[in-house]
């Protein structure tokens, strides 16, 4: 749903004003720095991006899923390490606290998410715990007026800039499955929290993962997420979602930007005296990506359609996810194809996104997570 198209079109000329003049020259100079530049996130904060998704009654824009959908596929047109460093704040990160916090707990901490002086990061992956994440082991135990938390969470998107987590915990240990399992915000400068070496990826340089580890650290009886004990599996499962439209929307992004450098390049580079974008094989490349990509667009926008308008959309979020980071894969893998020898070079930049994309298979659920959701719910739809 878009609710206002004037406001939403004056937000996305100022999100692609930013992207062309700010952060595709920047690229190179992020990816070699592994760092975004402070004035880059300053400006990236002055426009709101760490507030997109928070109620406006709390300082955010409070945009639909569709609206969020056509900021992200705007963001995908320059290297995805932008996009998390608000990301995770808008996305999976604040989510929970939008939709099963207090309203205590919202009032707190919404505000400062959205003008970015918080950054929020979503703590539920341990070092035995990735896919089967209900398997989680991070015990969360109560003892008096604080619950005492131990454990390690790994690959924690954003956890060295973090001032917040949302983190999934065991507070019930009897209960080893995901009925056991609460919420919890936590700020970061709590005593008993270390944050691990950032670690070193394939891609994405620019957006820093690393483990957080909780040593008896004590986190008060108010952090607990809306107050109620094991209900935080189903607050993690309701954020990533979401969190799986915001990233499919990204992936057609990204795939855009990676077509369009491949088509130019294809136009300009000759061969057999001609561009080799009048090679039929060349072209074979450039129509599939194409078809595949119109296809992801056509599904985001309409599962993101589907939950403005309250529907359950489970399955159509990880089709989405699925088939658009896929999707993204091929186009990727396409675009150094047609660089040819250019493609395997850094300084055409197209080798790097080929590995920044990679992640968009493997994060927010893999896509033979996304297979198992999808496939569970079409068994339990035809049992109705
Ligand atoms: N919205 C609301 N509730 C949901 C839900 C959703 N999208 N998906 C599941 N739930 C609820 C279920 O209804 C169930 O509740 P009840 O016990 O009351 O019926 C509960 O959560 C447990 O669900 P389920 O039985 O399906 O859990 P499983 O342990 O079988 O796990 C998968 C399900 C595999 C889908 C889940 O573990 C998963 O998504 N794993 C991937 C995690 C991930 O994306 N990690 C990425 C790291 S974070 S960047």
């Amino acid at each position: 749903m878009i609710r206002d198209a004037n406001t939403l079109n004056a937000l996305l000329d100022t999100v692609n004003r930013l992207v062309r003049e700010r952060l595709v020259p920047a690229e190179a100079l992020v990816a070699e720095a592994d760092e975004i530049p402070a004035d880059i996130v300053q400006a990236m904060k002055d426009m709101g991006l760490f507030g997109l998704t928070v109620p406006e009654a709390y300082g955010g824009l409070d945009l639909t899923m569709e609206e969020e959908v056509m900021v992200m596929l705007a963001m995908g047109q320059t290297s995805p390490c932008f996009r998390s460093l608000f990301g995770t704040t808008v996305g999976i990160g604040s989510l929970g606290i939008v939709f099963d916090g207090s309203e205590e707990q919202k009032a707190k901490y919404l505000p400062r998410l959205a003008t970015g002086e918080l950054i929020a990061s979503f703590a539920l992956t341990e070092p035995d715990a990735g896919s089967d994440a209900a398997s989680l082991r991070t015990t969360a135990i109560l003892d008096g007026d604080a619950y005492v938390v131990n454990g390690t969470k790994r690959y924690i998107t954003n956890s060295p800039e973090a001032g917040l987590f949302t983190l999934m915990a065991r507070t019930n240990p009897a209960d080893k499955g995901a009925g056991g399992v609460s919420a919890f915000i936590v700020e970061a400068n709590t005593p008993g929290i270390t944050i691990g070496k950032i670690d070193k990826k394939m891609g994405q340089r620019g957006a820093h993962t690393a483990d957080v580890i909780f040593e008896n650290c004590r986190v008060p009886v108010s952090q607990l997420m809306g107050g109620r004990e094991g209900l935080g599996f189903k607050t993690a499962m309701k954020v990533l979602e979401k969190g799986r439209i915001h990233i499919a929307a990204i992936c057609v992004g990204v795939a855009e930007r990676m077509l369009r450098d491949a088509l130019n390049y294809a136009m300009e580079r000759k061969q057999f005296g001609q561009p080799i974008a009048e090679f039929q094989l060349v072209q074979a490349m450039l129509a599939d990506s194409q078809a595949e990509l119109y296809a992801a667009r056509c599904m985001v926008i309409d599962a993101a359609q589907k939950r403005d308008q309250g529907l359950n959309v489970a399955t159509e979020a990880s089709c989405c996810k699925l088939f658009a980071s896929e999707m993204c894969g091929r186009v990727a893998d396409r675009a150094v194809q047609i660089f040819g020898g250019a493609g395997y070079l850094s300084e055409y930049g197209i080798e790097r996104f080929y590995r920044d994309v990679r992640l968009f298979r493997l994060y927010e659920g893999t896509s033979q997570i996304q297979q198992i959701v999808i496939a569970r719910n079409m068994v339990k739809d035809a049992r109705r």
